[in-house]
């Protein structure tokens, strides 16, 4: 018999390249929030994959990006992290550029510096040419001595099988690091922010959503008087001014009624709970440049 093997493979890529999505797809479980706006993932967040023979633990990152704020550094840092200290790096960039960008070209410069064992994936190839794909092919193989290279969609999860077994071949052999019932390190709390914040994101344009910080100070289980269990929630969303606090209100509290209604559809899906979600809009101006507070985007 094949001896069991695991390990931790990280997801590394410019933002909004697809990552959170892959690691949804590749888990069949929504581990990550996912958006069409840049710097959705402010944290590693990690996801386990059991297989027959193997454990993969994946490890979802925040977009390569020009920092603008503390935050911003603090997310480039802990997405730099991972590409040391995994058995392997998933380098993401995406198939409707026909050459080698900036961002990816300094991606690419820290694999070379650090070396790990790489597999590059062309993602959205739903949206191009298949001939498209070959000149992109040949660039980034005359770059770096990857593991491999496979073209896929995170979207439509086309070739995502393809990447496991890519993985699992170059995995060591070693024990189920985590129990098999489990598929995220995040907790019910954490995964309520996100669930929050991800609609607001969606719901929101410009620069509004970018300064959200969400904070659930209260999740208790209870029981109905009809036996039923449920979560009593509270959540604060912080916003940077005065001016998003009343956006993200809206008129007659349209809006917060819209991100709270979404958010808990999915987290009761997602917990298979119902909850009683309250949320609040509060201001803390600055607080992506606030040290104290940007802890808990730093990783372990
Ligand atoms: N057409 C197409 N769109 C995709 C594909 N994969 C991801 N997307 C879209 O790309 C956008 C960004 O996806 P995310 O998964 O949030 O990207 P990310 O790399 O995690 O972004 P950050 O967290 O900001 O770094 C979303 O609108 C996705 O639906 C794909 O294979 N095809
Ligand atoms: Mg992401």
């Amino acid at each position: 018999m094949d001896k069991f093997k695991s390990g931790f493979v990280s997801i590394i890529g410019r933002t909004n390249v697809g990552k959170s999505t892959l690691i949804n797809s590749l888990v069949g479980e929504k581990v990550a929030i996912t958006t069409d706006k840049r710097q959705t993932t402010r944290t590693a967040i990690r996801a386990i994959v059991n297989r027959e023979n193997s454990q993969i633990i994946f490890v979802d990152t925040p977009g390569i990006h020009k920092p603008k704020t503390k935050l911003g550094e603090t997310m480039n840092e802990t997405a730099w992290t991972f590409l040391e200290n995994v058995d392997i790096v998933l380098f993401i960039v995406e198939a409707t550029s026909n050459k080698i960008g900036k961002g990816d070209k300094l991606i690419l410069e820290k694999i070379k510096e650090k070396n790990p064992k790489t597999i590059l994936l062309i993602n959205k190839i739903d949206l191009i040419k298949k001939e498209e794909l070959f000149s992109l092919i040949k660039m980034y193989s005359e770059e770096y001595k990857f593991q491999e290279i496979i073209p896929i969609s995170a979207l439509k999860n086309e070739n995502t099988e393809t990447i496991l077994e890519e993985i699992e071949k170059n995995l060591p052999e070693g024990p189920a690091y985590y129990d098999i019932d489990e598929y995220t390190d995040q907790t019910a709390r954490q995964l309520m922010e996100e669930a929050i914040r991800e609609k607001a994101l969606k719901l929101l344009d410009q620069e509004v959503p970018h300064g959200i910080l969400v904070e659930v100070e209260k999740m208790q289980l209870r029981k109905t008087t009809k036996g039923k269990d449920i979560y009593d929630v509270e959540a604060t969303i912080y916003v940077l001014r005065k001016s998003h606090k009343g956006i993200v209100i809206g008129k007659d509290g349209a809006m917060l009624k819209k991100i709270g209604m979404y958010a808990r559809q999915d987290m009761e899906r997602t917990l298979d709970t119902k909850i009683n979600l309250k949320l609040w809009v509060k201001v803390k101006e600055n607080w992506q440049d606030n040290e104290s507070l940007l802890k808990k985007f730093k990783s372990e």
